[in-house]
């Protein structure tokens, strides 16, 4: 068969495709049951021998339908050679579609029990549950069309197919039906719609308060670098001319609110605060990913953006709800950003107020020794008896 002849048949086309349809369902179902018996650490496996399990039943149910088929054709054929009326063909395609009917649904139903916990984790933060209503009630809503719709579309189907005795109705237009299949839609996605903006709106429209914690989220190939203000709560400029391969994120140390700035390696955040992420790229476009806090923003190189959330579940409680002393939250990379893209990945822990500042205080400062010696500065031990001023700044 030529390669034009086998991109046209029609069945070789849609056995493809069902056969798509129902190995990468089976695929999924299989990776995340996988996942969740390895627990989080552990990178998720394919049962491929499940798999080919699988693809031979499916193979096995398309034989029997092929051989029903024939069967059907030769009884059709015999009432024929008999000289009987022969089988209605009608009747058996309209039965097919009440079959299909009742398959789809189950499958619909079998795709939620088996991969509805894909679709996102708990909420972790204050607006990750309002996010969440509006999924909830965004799916129920296209569910419920979707039910009633292939319900109406195949039972009809089945109920008026061709019959000898009966003529078919001929409707060219129908204003009234227009309207209500125009109007009812409009009016469900603009309420759909409205919320979603004040949704929007109340999650990014946030202020910039003194009590937030300003956290400094630097993404380039392939890491994430974080600094966070030291006891002023303010962090240093930047720029751009001043990325060195020691001060790596150019902070400007000229100005004094840069002296008390820390680098660390965890993200470590108090829960129920208010977290505001400076979110920056240094080459090209990340994007930071926290899917238990509902948080997603693209880090765009010279376009600062910043999310501000508030967590409100500690790693301690996230750990024991989900009986998993290992889990950890983290900060993804989710922009395909090059080669090591899978290396962007941050630990993030949301701990009490008061592990928090102990944290902190054990935290290093941005400006190390390696760095005073690049810019000139004072050494370390003056540093520490009060010299923090007397700079040499001919750098
Ligand atoms: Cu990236």
């Amino acid at each position: 068969m030529g390669f034009r002849k086998l991109i046209n048949s029609k069945k070789l086309l849609s056995f493809f495709a069902a056969f798509m349809l129902l190995g990468t369902n089976l695929l999924m179902a299989q990776t995340e049951a996988g996942g969740a018996a390895a627990g989080q650490a552990e990178a998720p496996k394919v049962d491929w021998t499940g798999v080919a399990y699988y693809v031979l039943i499916f193979f096995l149910i398309c034989l029997g339908v092929a051989i029903v088929g024939k069967i059907l054709k030769v009884y059709d054929l015999t009432l024929k050679m008999q000289g009987k009326k022969g089988l209605n063909w009608n009747t058996v395609m309209a039965t097919i579609c009440i079959v299909f009917l009742v398959a789809g649904l189950y499958g619909a139903y079998w795709s939620f029990t088996e991969q509805g916990s894909m679709t996102l984790p708990e909420a972790a933060s204050e607006h990750g549950v309002k996010i969440d209503e509006m999924f909830t009630v965004t799916t129920i809503l296209t569910m419920i069309v979707f039910f009633i719709t292939q319900i109406l579309l195949f039972t009809f189907l089945f109920r008026y197919r061709h019959s000898d005795k009966r003529r078919a109705h001929f409707l060219p237009h129908n204003n009234t039906i227009e309207k209500v299949w125009t109007i009812i839609p409009a009016i469900v996605l603009t309420i759909l719609v409205v919320f979603g903006f004040f949704t929007w709106q109340k999650i990014m429209n946030s202020e910039n308060l003194k009590e937030d914690i300003n956290i400094d989220v630097t993404g380039h190939q392939f890491a994430w670098e974080l600094r966070y203000p030291g006891k002023d709560g303010v962090l240093g400029p930047k720029d751009y001319t001043l990325v060195t391969g020691t001060n790596n994120l150019g902070v400007n140390f000229k100005k004094k609110a840069s002296f008390d700035d820390l680098r660390v390696d965890t993200m470590y955040i108090p829960v129920n605060k208010s977290i505001r992420l400076n979110i920056l790229a240094q080459d090209v476009i990340h994007s930071v990913y926290m899917p238990y806090f509902r948080v997603q923003l693209n880090a765009v190189p010279g376009l600062p953006t910043f999310f501000k959330f508030v967590p409100t579940i500690t790693t301690a409680q996230m750990r024991s709800k989900l009986d998993d002393p290992k889990f950890e939250y983290t900060l993804y990379c989710n922009k395909i950003c090059g080669g090591s893209h899978y290396n962007m990945q941050k630990v993030v822990r949301v701990v009490t107020e008061a592990e928090y500042q102990t944290w902190l205080s054990r935290q290093k400062p941005y400006l190390n020794d390696a760095l005073r010696k690049e810019l000139h500065f004072a050494s370390a031990n003056e540093q520490s008896n009060g010299s923090t001023n007397r700079l040499a700044l001919n750098n």
